[in-house]
């Protein structure tokens, strides 16, 4: 039996939305355990797995499912080091009546999500198409005076008018120096004249997520500044380039960092150049240095390369991207044009 515990993994097997629930795949059913809170939810969203509404506590419940099965020889209890607690294993372990095996699997589920099909793409097409059009409004607002809040609010506010369940993550808009910290958070700090803006957002639209990131400078650009721009822009596309099925994704990486390298910006890339996407904003497969993961038709990935200098700024180019026998679609579509407002 494989218990998944992770809200995304449960939602990916049966559709249930929920904040609370746990799943056990057996070998004959599947049983889905959730709270009252959720009754008629669960009824609507839930075919593929039997739903148990539970009124003590979800795994009290699941372990005396548990021992139901065992009752009908050895269980072996596949689960998720990484997604379940202690406490969880403990109560489970307490109350299933012993000699449970323990398999630990990690990434089982993560490793079905990560090759979209059909439906998923084009859910993710739509989520993708809503940031961009979501960009193209920021930039006809975005002017120095404007705190760095006041713009991720309306960012936000903006995406949810579109359709969005909400931001797929906290929007980053950051500024200046600020924009040299990767996953700055907004600040209170009014955008100036002549100084990088960094804009990272993405939207949830029914379930699935997109993740986009544009800089633009305000004011007229230093020279210096344009050229980096220019060569995270030629990464990005070396990145793009490299992706096809059957690629081992530290070669897309390379790629990116090759084209930085040559720029003498390598040690100002510091992070991978990018990673999964889907239910979850951060999932497989990521693109890091050295991964021998190996790409496949229907993974959908971010290409992110950036650099980041200390007290001046920081620029970032991101775009989702879908692996096809062809090489990579991009998703997103707002300009990657380097604008100076
Ligand atoms: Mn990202």
């Amino acid at each position: 039996v494989l218990l998944v515990t992770h809200l995304p993994n449960i939602f990916y097997l049966t559709g249930f939305s929920g904040s609370a629930a746990l799943l056990l795949v057996g070998p004959d059913r599947n049983v889905l355990f959730t709270d009252t809170r959720y009754t008629f939810q669960a009824r609507q969203e839930v075919s593929s797995a039997r739903v148990r509404i539970v009124r003590r506590g979800l795994l009290r419940e699941a372990t005396g499912a548990i021992r139901k099965i065992r009752r009908r020889g050895a269980l072996r209890l596949i689960y998720s080091p990484a997604q379940t607690t202690v406490a969880q294993k403990q109560a489970i372990e307490a109350h299933a009546g012993g000699r449970l095996r323990w398999i630990a699997a990690d990434n089982l589920v993560e490793r079905l999500r990560a090759a979209k099909d059909a439906d998923e793409l084009s859910r993710m097409r739509d989520a993708a198409e809503l940031i961009s059009n979501v960009f193209a409004q920021t930039l006809e607002f975005l002017r120095p005076g404007l705190r760095e809040t006041d713009v991720a609010a309306e960012i936000d506010y903006r995406m949810r008018k579109a359709g969005a369940a909400g931001p797929s993550f906290e929007t980053i808009v950051a500024s200046g120096p600020r924009s040299a910290w990767p996953h700055a958070r907004p600040s209170a700090k009014p955008l100036t004249k002549n100084e990088l803006v960094v804009l990272d957002q993405g939207a949830i639209l029914r379930a699935y997520c997109s993740d986009m990131t544009r800089t633009v400078f305000l004011g007229r650009c230093p020279k210096k500044i344009r050229r980096m721009y220019a060569a995270v822009l030629a990464a990005q596309e070396a990145a793009k380039a490299a992706i096809r099925p059957g690629i081992e994704v530290g070669k897309v990486d390379a790629a990116a960092r090759g084209v930085l390298k040559k720029h003498g910006l390598a040690q100002q890339f510091t992070h991978s150049t990018g990673h999964g996407l889907g239910l979850e904003v951060h999932e497989m497969p990521r693109l890091g240095r050295g991964d021998s993961t190996l790409l496949e038709t229907g993974m959908v990935v971010t290409v992110e390369p950036g650099v980041y200098v200390e007290g001046l700024g920081g620029i970032r180019i991101e775009d989702d991207v879908v692996v096809t026998p062809h090489g990579a679609q991009d998703l997103t579509t707002a300009s990657r044009e380097f604008f100076e407002l």
